[in-house]
């Protein structure tokens, strides 16, 4: 029985290592229930498909109700006879877990390893790269973005439409080996100009004002429509994955084979060869948009804390210069609070933390969980194996590491190994019946925390300077067997339910 579980289990982690772009993800995940489904009913890009799926899988900080659903196509896009849009492929753990191949509780472990074991992109040339089979360019007179690509407005209120899986892909630009990946805020602001929002810190962010300070414009492809193991492996950040690397080296790794790249066709560049869509551009020297202005309505658009982002009032602007999609390319996107950026964001800062303190202490830390409720960046629970007087004082420092690696954490829990760190009811009977706000919580006063962060913008009045906490809500080691919870015989419930009545 063991061993059959064990095999299983190999097999799943072998058959995934078959995806290598979004198409043969979806063609793997076809074959669990309910993880996937299409609609041919039309829906309209503009207000309405966000609103639909918030009701079935965007799941995460969105605005009740909501919940974790299937991933969807919808096939009939008004507008865009020839398009499909897919929303949420990896808004679920279960579902990224499948796609990895790994259980979903081992996941953020499983990534670093993965960033152990990375492999470096390979090139193709341009009769392999799929991405090219239908190309736009944009001297031509019929080039426009919003007519070639479906327009994806999420609210009302946004400052317009956006790319949110655009993996833009950038390099220094005197020294191309010097590549980054990284997923921003892209509006549509003309028929061949994207705005572009770097959070503080992005490295492809110091490409560009390298690139502004000698008054020269940087080349970047913007790539949709990928394996889901780039986009989670471009979720790694300093200093894990240092400036000067690639994260797709870590897609590599995940998946034992190198991400293919290809020489972009209008700018020095490369691109994902198998992306469904690459936007080339470059983003211009000294130019600045504002980023609501064909709109003027003072938001941006929905963010991952759950409240939908102000209008950046000067942003730097792409002009782009092609497009090249595969034929009947899917425009992949997500939703911004939803549990897709949970995961994209949540599964490297698991890794990252677990990295650094198996590296420090190891043995200690069991898992992490970035939480859903900080959108994967605010809120993580660590779980910790004391084994003995000396690890309750090293499992605070272990929560020391953990802020220490991921500048844009805030709150910390901290739970032993009989808890079941990924259910929140467990995590919090923890903190019920083992932790004492007086002498368990810890406060890191005045420390950058995430600009998105409204706590910290309106209550400390100081824009990205917050306070770090850490609840401990572990058992002192000498006094663990007062801790001892009831402990049911172990058995095999399922004669029981197979021979129940009124099951369906
Ligand atoms: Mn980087």
């Amino acid at each position: 029985m063991k061993k059959n579980k064990k095999n299983n289990k190999k097999n799943l982690f072998n058959k995934s290592l078959m995806i290598n772009d979004l198409r043969s993800a979806i063609k793997f995940i076809k074959n669990f229930p309910n993880q996937y489904i299409e609609t041919n009913y039309q829906v309209n890009p503009i207000n309405e498909l966000a609103s639909v799926y918030r009701y079935i899988g965007a799941g995460g900080t969105v605005m009740r109700p909501t919940k974790i659903g299937p991933a969807m196509t919808f096939n009939n896009i008004k507008g865009f006879p020839d398009s499909r849009i897919l929303v949420g492929l990896m808004a679920s753990r279960k579902r990224v877990s499948k796609l990895l191949g790994v259980s979903s509780k081992n996941l953020g472990i499983h990534m670093a390893k993965a960033r152990k074991k990375i492999i470096t992109p390979v090139f193709v040339d341009k009769k392999q790269a799929i991405c090219q089979e239908v190309i736009y360019n944009a001297n031509e007179k019929y080039f426009d973005i919003r007519k070639i690509l479906p327009t994806i407005v999420n609210t009302p209120e946004d400052a317009g439409p956006y790319f949110c899986l655009g993996l833009m892909l950038s390099s220094d630009h005197n020294n191309q080996n010097n590549t980054d990946v990284s997923i921003h805020r892209l509006c549509i602001q003309s028929k061949n100009e994207l705005s572009v929002f770097f959070a503080p810190g992005r490295h492809i962010n110091l490409f560009r004002k390298k690139a502004e300070s000698i008054g020269k414009s940087l080349a970047i492809s913007i790539n949709i429509g990928l394996d889901p193991a780039i986009y989670i492996g471009a979720g790694f950040e300093a200093p894990i994955t240092p400036f000067g690397f690639n994260e797709l080296c870590i897609a590599g790794g995940l998946r034992e084979k190198p991400v293919e790249l290809t020489e972009c066709i209008s700018i020095k560049q490369k691109a994902i060869a198998r992306a469904e869509i690459v936007i080339e551009g470059e983003i211009l020297p000294n130019v600045r948009i504002q980023e609501d202005k064909n709109t003027k309505t003072g938001k941006a658009m929905p963010e991952f804390l759950g409240y939908t982002g102000k209008a950046n009032p000067s942003l730097p602007i792409i002009k782009v210069k092609a497009i090249t999609t595969r034929k009947n390319p899917i425009l992949q996107t997500l939703i911004g609070p939803g549990e897709e950026h949970v995961n994209l964001v949540g599964i490297p800062t698991e890794a990252s933390i677990y990295l650094q303190c198996e590296d420090s202490i190891p043995g200690l830390v069991k898992n992490v969980y970035a939480h859903s409720s900080g959108g994967g960046k605010l809120l993580a629970i660590l779980q910790v194996n004391k084994r003995n007087q000396n690890d309750d004082g090293m499992t605070r420092h272990a929560a020391i590491i953990a802020l220490a690696i991921y500048r844009e954490l805030k709150n910390i829990i901290l739970v032993d190994e009989d808890v079941n760190l990924f259910d929140t009811n467990d995590v919090l009977w923890a903190m019920q019946t083992r932790y004492s706000g007086d002498s368990d919580t810890l406060f890191i006063p005045g420390i950058t925390g995430h600009i998105l962060d409204p706590s910290q913008i309106s209550i400390n009045n100081n824009k990205g300077i917050t306070t770090k906490t850490i609840f401990d809500c572990t058992v002192p080691y000498n006094l663990k067997n007062k801790f001892i919870r009831t402990n049911f015989k172990k058995l095999n419930p399922n004669i029981w339910l197979n021979k129940s009545e009124y099951k369906k």
